[in-house]
Order: structure tokens, then sequence, then C-alpha cells
């Protein structure tokens, strides 16, 4: 049978084993299907690509990957290849005999899984035929204009009638699971299901589609789930025949699963199924030998992030870099359903807070896209500016060593009054002068196309944080996504988060969030909120999360005034950790990758799965329907050496030091993972409060 290790080995030793029954995969074929299967939109690419390689090593050759063909996609990151099982081929070929293109290859990610791929364009001549078929099955109607519901419909159609032919040639074995993901796949679900087709199903909603409508609405969401008129709101945002496709699909299937459990409050109320297994969104973690490697990786991004402020904040360069802390917000701009609104607010009364309480300075990087024309004057002005300073210091640095290399060379000390002559400071000078400006380092780095509407900059001239010398936070907001050929800030989004010191995702609406658990694996402690399924997760399974570096904003069952004032309170709290407090804490967010690795979360999807078969095929699959997942209740325990709010630790470490310098990063930190694994309590002289002591 094929290896089922990965899944079932207990990463760091903290996380729990977990046995399953094997399936005997390989008398199986797994289809995945989703309409962000070689075709980046979303969200749900990543949990795709990401999850690929625990996948392939589980089922191999038997498993495949499915969605809409596109040209352009197909040539960059498919390799075209004969499939390996003539099934597969006889199925494909009934399609392609009919008129229809299907392309068949290996996506070119990490496990190199197996994708085929319909053409949505060379069976759209079957649309009506295909409406009236769905009319018939289920009386859901598709009105002309939504060509998104239609190619999904298509691309439905299309999968199902493979999945006959598959079936049609294959009458005994192997047994099919189906997993289907989000609306836009529904559609083949519930085909395959109406056609009696023998297959195990399973279908996977990474947000419901009224949540999302009613959240960006700004109603008054998770406390009024149980109030919404459904039928009525999703008529009225004319989307009730996707919604209708969403529902069917969630009914349609063996097993139905939702990305977190705030969704799956969530469905239960907008799409009436409670969902049978929670499917968290994991990571395709990479672990380094060495383990502080993350922390100098830190260190060389952090510099270049620092190269970009000195050029952007050019004449005003009057806070101390080594004293400032870089945070950040990044995503689709959604501005309140991704806490934008409550990130900016809470700013402004950092900004007083720091004025009056502290020395360090925090600049906040909005990297959200939004309509541009390119960089703005003055932003490309301050890198050059940056520039040329460091051209005259290192044209006359390298005159300054010339002249000194040559007196040595005779066996004098040169006069250093006279090392330097006046061309020297004439070219100083006027590189210094150049440096001055009449205006306030730049908000933005871009031209805006809606200057004047834009959410972002409209709050921003509200709370009137300008860039001026006395504010204490600063901000530059970058509307468009990061890369590392940009003239402005060459750096690729994966190499800026790692230079930052805060990520901020205090989200209204996220099914998940894949944003902090990205800051997470690359040891940046990040804020994100329970109704966030990172975020809830967090709190599920890590017993001090704020220990680790996750702080979850409470916008569930608090005010927005209070959330506003937790946020601020977070944000002002790390502020006040001192370099050491910092690096201790990053090393102790890494440490939770595990949690967050595919390796430990496919199981959610193998029990998914098992699950299926055992209602689709009950004779040939045994399991029991009550049994709880082995890994339920589990809880990552919470670090015993050293409290996690900066006031507590003062006494926490056997050779603490406040000073800011203070870089010694080797200290106890292995001896603290040890024991956090062993889940040894550390000995009183250590330093360590007994539990209930701690502040
Ligand atoms: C890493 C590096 C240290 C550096 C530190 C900066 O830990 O290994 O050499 O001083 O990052 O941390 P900070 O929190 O100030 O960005
Ligand atoms: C959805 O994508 P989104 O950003 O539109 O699915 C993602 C993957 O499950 C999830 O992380 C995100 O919260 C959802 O919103």
């Amino acid at each position: 049978p094929l290896s089922r290790s990965l899944s079932m080995t207990s990463l760091s030793g903290v996380l729990p084993a977990w046995e399953e029954d094997e399936l005997p995969v390989e008398d199986l074929l797994l289809f995945e299907v989703a309409w962000e299967v070689t075709n980046k939109v979303g969200g749900i690419y990543t949990v795709i690509q990401t999850k690929a390689k625990i996948t392939v090593d589980e089922w191999g050759e038997n498993y495949y990957m499915m969605g809409p063909y596109f040209e352009q996609n197909f040539k960059t990151q498919v390799e075209g290849c004969e499939p390996p099982n003539p099934a597969i081929r006889k199925a494909m070929d009934a399609l392609i005999h009919n008129g229809c293109q299907v392309h068949f290859g290996r996506w070119l990610i990490e496990g190199s899984p197996y994708v085929i791929l319909f053409d949505i364009g060379s069976a759209a001549w079957n649309l009506d035929r295909w409406k009236g078929d769905l009319w018939q099955t289920c009386s859901i109607g598709l009105p002309y204009h939504d060509r998104e519901a239609n190619d999904s419909l298509i691309l439905g159609s299309l999968i199902a009638w493979f999945f006959k032919e598959l079936w049609l040639q294959n009458c005994e074995i192997p047994n099919v699971i189906g997993h289907f993901h989000e609306w836009q796949a529904g559609a083949g679900l519930i085909l395959s299901r109406s056609r009696k087709i023998p297959m195990a199903t399973v279908f996977t909603t990474h947000a419901t589609l009224l949540g999302r409508y009613l959240c960006a609405g700004n109603a008054d969401f998770y406390n009024n789930l149980d109030k919404f008129n459904i039928d009525k709101e999703a008529g009225e945002r004319q989307i009730y025949h996707r919604y209708c496709l969403e529902r069917a699909a969630v009914h349609c299937a063996h097993v139905f699963t939702t990305v977190s459990q705030i969704t799956a409050v969530e469905a239960n109320h907008m799409l009436h199924r409670k969902p049978d297994v929670v499917t968290p969104n994991g990571l395709n973690v990479k672990k380094f030998s060495a383990m502080h490697e993350f922390q100098n990786l830190h260190s060389t991004s952090k510099i270049r992030i620092q190269e970009f402020v000195r050029g952007h904040f050019y004449g005003h360069l009057d806070f101390n870099l080594e004293k400032t802390l870089f945070f950040f917000i990044a995503g689709r701009y959604e501005f309140s359903n991704k806490g934008a609104d409550i990130f900016l607010e809470s700013l402004s009364r950092l900004n007083y807070l720091l004025r009056v309480r502290n020395d360090v300075t925090v600049v906040v990087f909005f990297i959200m896209p939004a309509k541009t024309n390119n960089f703005n004057v003055e932003s490309l002005k301050g890198q050059a500016v940056r520039k040329q300073l460091w051209d005259t210091a290192h044209t006359v640095k390298e005159k300054f060593g010339k002249k000194l290399y040559d007196a040595l060379l005779t066996g004098t000390i040169p006069d250093m009054n006279s090392i330097l002559d006046r061309d020297d400071f004439t070219i100083m000078k006027r590189a210094i002068y150049a440096t001055q400006r009449h205006s306030l380092p730049p908000v933005t780095t871009h031209n805006m196309l809606d200057d004047s509407t834009d959410p972002i900059l409209s709050n921003v001239r509200r709370i009137g944080l300008f860039n001026s010398r006395n504010d204490r936070v600063k901000i530059i907001f970058h509307p468009e996504f990061l890369s590392s050929t940009s003239p402005l800030l060459p750096m690729d989004y994966e190499d800026f988060v790692r230079g930052c010191n805060l990520g901020v995702f205090p989200s209204y609406y996220e099914p998940w969030g894949y944003t902090p658990g990205e800051c997470t694996v690359m040891g940046i402690p990040s804020v994100t909120t329970n109704l966030s399924g990172f975020g809830c997760f967090m709190e599920e399974h890590v017993s001090d999360p704020a220990a680790y570096g996750i702080y979850i904003v409470d916008r569930r069952f608090r005010s927005p005034e209070e959330s506003c004032n937790q946020l601020t309170q977070f944000m002002f709290s790390f502020c006040q950790q001192s370099r050491r407090q910092r690096i201790i804490q990053r090393n102790r967010t890494e440490r939770l990758s595990d949690l967050l690795d595919w390796r430990y979360l496919g199981r959610f999807y193998i029990h998914a799965r098992h699950l299926a078969l055992s209602r689709a095929f009950p004779e040939k699959f045994k399991m029991d329907p009550m049994a709880p997942l082995k890994t339920e209740g589990f809880r990552y325990p919470r670090p015993y050496s050293v409290p996690p709010s900066p006031s507590a630790s003062l006494h926490s470490t056997p050779h603490h030091s406040d000073v800011e310098d203070d870089d010694d990063e080797s200290y106890d930190e292995d001896e603290e993972a040890e024991r956090d694994r062993l889940n040894i309590k550390a000995p009183f002289a250590l330093g360590a409060m007994p539990e209930g002591k701690k502040k």
C-alpha cells in the first residue's frame, strides 16, 4: 500500500500522533475539483497548491485535480503528458470525441500532481441544453448574464460527464472519491449525484456566498445569524441562483466541510447544514536546518526595509531606525472586512500613547491593491536621493581610503584634519542640501485614481496621521502587491514579511485567512481576531496564543470601541518589548509552524474522505460515525519559562537586560523549547513563576 506515514507522524513531538484505519488507496481514485486548480484567483489556490505534496505522497498516481483550462495557465504551469491510467484516457476521449477539449498534464508545483483541465469555451455550445438539464434535475435556473455561474455549470456538466464515462468503463473497481471546493465546483457534484454515479463526495466551502455579501454590506452579521431571511437576502443581491447551487451542493454531498469553526457556524445558518468535519487550511512548511536561520533572514530583510524607509523619509529622518518597528497589513482591499477600519483608528490611539510614553517609532505598511496610475514622483525621488547620498559617501570613502593607504605605505599617520579636501566637503554639502524637502513624506507610494474617496486615505485624513515629525506612527500605503522587480521597494512578499516585526490582520469577515499563518511559519508575530478561522483555530489549539506571538482581538463579543482599545493595547505592549524579548517571542512563534503544517492538518482531509466512503459504500468501508477525531481537545502547552507580557518578564530570565541592542539570542531558547516540548515546568530559579502567580 502507498505510504501514509507522513500524515500520521507527530511532527515536533508536542503534537499528538494520530492513527486512522488505513484506506486501501490502491483500490481508489481521488479527484479534487476546484475553479482555482492552476488558476490563481484567491485563497483557494493556496489551499490546493500547498496541499498537493502531502496528497500526492499519500495517493501517488491515484490522485487527480480537476479544473478549468486556460491556455496561458496551462502553458506556464503545466507539463502536458499522457494519463497513466487507461480508464482516465478513455473517459477523456469520450468527451473529446464529442467536441469538448480536455487537457492532461502534471502541475509544476511541489508534488507534481496530475491535472485534468476542461476547456469551457470548447463546450459552451452545450450551455442551453445543460441549463435545461439543471432545471429538470433540481429546478435551478441560471440567468444568461451571469457568466461566472454559466461557466461553472459548463465545468460541472463536463466533470459529471467524465465521471459517468469513467464509471461505465470500470463498473467494478476502483471506487471514486470526488472532493469539490466552493460553489463554482458545486454543479459537478449535484449532477454526479443526481445521475446516481457511484462515488463518495465531499464538498468544502471556503466562505458562504451570503456571508461574504452581508458582511461587505456592513450588516451586524454575527449577532443576527439566526435572524436573516436568507432567501430574501440572496434574491435582493441578485445571487439567488448561485446561492441555490451552493446550497444544493452542500446538501448533496456525503460529507460537508468548512475551513474553520466560525465558518461552520455561519454555514449552519446560511446553508442549513452543520458541517461534518472542519478542515483547517495548512501550509507547506519548510524547516531550516539551522534553528536560528529564520532570525537571520528577519535581520537581512529588515535591513532592506530600513533602506527603503531611509529614502521615503529623507529630510525627516529624525527617528532612530534602531528603535523603529515595522508593522503591516496586507490582502485584498476590503476595507472593513479586512479590519483596516479599526486598524487605522487604533493606530491613531497608538500614536498618542507612543508620543507620551515611549521613544519607539512604528512604520506601518498597508499593502492592499487599489486603482493607481503608477508610483508618485515624491516616492521615487526619495529613493533617488538616498541612492545619491550613498554614492557620495562611497566616493568620499574611496578617496579617504586611498589617501590613508598611501600615507601608511610611507610609514606615517595622515593628518585627519586635512585628509578631506575642499571638493570633498563641497560634494558632501551638495548631497545634504538635496535632502531638504518642503513637504511631508508621502502617505501613498502611488498616484491614486480615487484619491479623494479612497477609504484608507479618507481615514488617514480624518485621524491626521500625515507622517509629520511629531508622529510616532508613520503610514505608508503601497496600493499594489509587492514585487522583487519594483524600482521602489524591490522585495517579494515573503521577504517583506520576514523583515517586519508584526503583521496586523484585525478582520471582521475571514473564513480562514492565510496572512497571519504565513507570518507564523516565518516566525513573525501577528494580530488576528476571533472572527477569523485562523484566530479561532489558534484559540482552540494554543493555551496562551499571545505568549507565542498570536494576538487575538475579540471582535465577536465586544463592541467596535472595545475591540479597538484591545488592538491598541496589543500594539502598545508589543512596542514596549525589548529587542531580546522580541527575539524570544519570534522563536516561540516559529515553533507553532508544526501546527499549521499540512503534514499535521492533512489528517482532517483524510478523515473527511474516510467518512464519505463509509457513507457512500457502507458495506465496504466501515467507520464509527460518532467517533471523534483523535486530535480533538489537543492544546499546545503554554511556554513555561518566560511570561509573555513585557512587564511580567522583567525578572524572568537569568541575564535579562533591557538594553535595546542586546542581541544575545542564544540564551536559553533551545532549553525553553525543549522544556515546552516535554511540557516540563522550568525550575523556579530560572525565573519562571508558578502557574497562577504570573501576571
Ligand atoms: C534577529 C537577528 C538579530 C537582530 C534581530 C532584530 O534576531 O538575529 O541579530 O538584532 O533580528 O530584531 P528586531 O526585533 O529588533 O527586528
Ligand atoms: C477564501 O478566500 P478569500 O480570501 O476570498 O478562502 C481562503 C482559503 O480557504 C480563506 O483563507 C479566506 O479566508 C477566504 O476568503
